[in-house]
């Protein structure tokens, strides 16, 4: 059981104590042509909270938004505001003006640190009462010049361990952003469950990945998991595989966390005999992390070929911080996701959200651990959280094994004459075809069938489409899986619609016909 002390500030624990217990002369923060060992990111760090104090009257439990590209700056940033007791509210670059407002209304925000790159949609968010300082600019008045003119120690604020360390926002599918709120205790158990007892990362690792720090899966995996470690982080932003792939091989990084899209485009990359996918050296890479929507078992074990590396699947949410369902090493079965981190409980339930359904029949995933979901004022908690439970809104079979085998998020679901198709399964079949990069499948509403199932395809580049194509795929998907999954419809699309954290948005798709 995890156990931490009443009062308890995880910006010290992961900057301080680590330092403490490791040392400081050692790699911290790499990114945008900085390096910074422990003790100068401690230094950065204390700076800034002197100004955030000092000069801006940040008070404990004050919400800062932070908003800027992944760097070591923006993560500095992130790690003062928690020294300094106050509550930081990610977002992401994505986020537009009418959004940011919307957040700032919802969390009371105070202040914002942001990017002076990405200063103009804040802006124009024009938040009332919202004090923003700009960092990483030209301003005689920008964060980082002043954070020089300031003492390089600074004692942190002795937070609760059930103080709000952080709010993040999820907007799902639709409707209202729900702010999770999370505590200095949950940021460390993130890091010694997940991270801990998984990755199991070594002090001479290096971390990177995709997600930006707005989204708790790169919160998680770029700054809270290596400084915990006392390993060190690449925080800086990707274009695409290719700039991934080159990133691996300049920096040697060691521990990768990204979406199934992005290790699928990575293989292709590899694999483009033109492309010079042998030009790249990634030998670097020991563990690699897959979350942020389902894995196809096609692109686990096409990464373990080309790689020899076993990935890491895990689900997340928002709500839960980070991962709490995964497996790695020997205990992977490519196709499920894995079983509950340790530290966490899950089951499959029925539609009540309490009652159990046996093993190996489809339910709605309910989970607990030391994580869990507080939205700020939001009706919606108690759609979450029933009887002590967190319905994360996917439909799962926990097999009799004990593992747990996604099907779909809930709402994805299609029912089709009477059976229930879970659209993940007909994209992993689709996923298989050696044509196809990308699929999405949707239930689209029909008058005989109640639904019938309708796939969006990617193809990969110089793949002619029409209706040839489509009727090859559809044998191909009659001789993968049961005939009534199958699509009736198939739609080529030049890429499919995802939300700035890079989940599938079927509900985009539906009713969308062929063009
Ligand atoms: O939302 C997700 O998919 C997720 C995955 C891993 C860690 C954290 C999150 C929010």
């Amino acid at each position: 059981e995890l156990r931490y002390p009443e009062r308890l500030n995880c910006g010290a624990e992961l900057l301080d104590g680590t330092i403490e217990r490791l040392g400081g002369d050692r790699r911290a923060f790499v990114g945008g042509g900085e390096s910074w060992t422990y003790d100068e990111l401690r230094g950065r760090v204390d700076r800034i909270a002197h100004v955030l104090t000092d000069e801006l009257g940040v008070r404990p439990g004050n919400r800062v938004l932070l908003r800027g590209a992944t760097t070591p700056q923006l993560a500095a940033c992130w790690l003062a505001v928690m020294k300094a007791g106050a509550v930081a509210v990610t977002v992401l670059a994505a986020h537009r003006p009418q959004e940011l407002r919307t957040i700032c209304e919802i969390a009371r925000v105070s202040h914002a640190l942001c990017d002076a790159r990405a200063l103009d949609d804040l802006v124009k968010a024009e938040a009332p009462g919202l004090r923003v300082t700009a960092y990483g600019g030209e301003a005689p008045d920008d964060l980082l010049r002043r954070a020089e003119r300031q003492p390089d120690r600074y004692e942190a604020v002795p937070t609760a361990g059930d103080d709000v360390a952080l709010i993040a926002f999820t907007s799902g599918t639709t409707g209202r952003p729900k702010g999770c709120m999370h505590f200095h205790r949950d940021v460390l158990a993130i890091a010694d469950t997940f991270s801990e007892r998984l990755v199991r990362p070594r002090t001479d690792d290096l971390f990177a990945g995709s997600p930006p720090l707005g989204f708790t899966f790169g919160l998680g995996g770029l700054v809270i998991f290596p400084l915990r470690a006392g390993a060190a982080s690449l925080l800086e932003q990707w274009s695409g595989p290719a700039q991934m792939l080159e990133a691996v091989q300049s920096y040697g990084i060691s521990v990768l966390f990204t979406a199934p899209t992005a290790y699928r485009g990575m293989l292709a990359k590899l694999d483009d005999p033109d492309g010079g996918g042998d030009a790249y050296d990634i030998s670097s890479l020991r563990r690699c992390v897959s979350a942020g929507e389902n894995l196809p078992v096609g692109t686990w074990e096409a990464w373990h070929e080309r790689t020899g590396l076993r990935l890491i699947d895990g689900i997340g949410a928002t709500e839960m911080l980070h991962i709490f369902i995964s497996a790695a090493d020997d205990a992977i079965r490519p196709g499920r996701t894995g079983v509950p981190v340790p530290g966490f409980e899950a089951r499959v339930v029925q539609e009540d959200g309490v009652t159990p359904v046996p093993d190996g029949e489809p339910g709605l995933l309910a989970v607990r651990g030391p994580v869990g979901c507080r939205y700020l004022a939001d009706e919606r908690q108690r759609e979450y959280v029933r009887g002590g439970w967190n319905i994360t809104g996917d439909t799962y079979v926990r097999e009799p094994d004990g593992y747990f085998r996604y099907l779909a998020r809930a709402d994805d679901m299609i029912i089709s004459a009477g059976y229930n198709i879970a659209g993940p399964e007909v994209e992993d079949a689709l996923l298989r075809h050696p044509d196809v990069l990308e699929a999405a499948v949707v239930g689209r509403p029909d008058a005989r069938r109640g639904q019938s199932v309708v796939a969006h395809v990617v193809l990969r580049a110089g793949t002619p489409r029409g209706s040839e194509m489509a009727d090859r795929l559809r044998e191909f998907t009659t001789s993968e899986l049961t005939p009534y999954k199958c699509p009736r419809e198939i739609v080529f699309a030049d890429s499919l619609p995802r939300t700035p954290t890079g989940k599938l948005q079927r509900f985009r798709l539906r009713g969308a016909g062929a063009a």
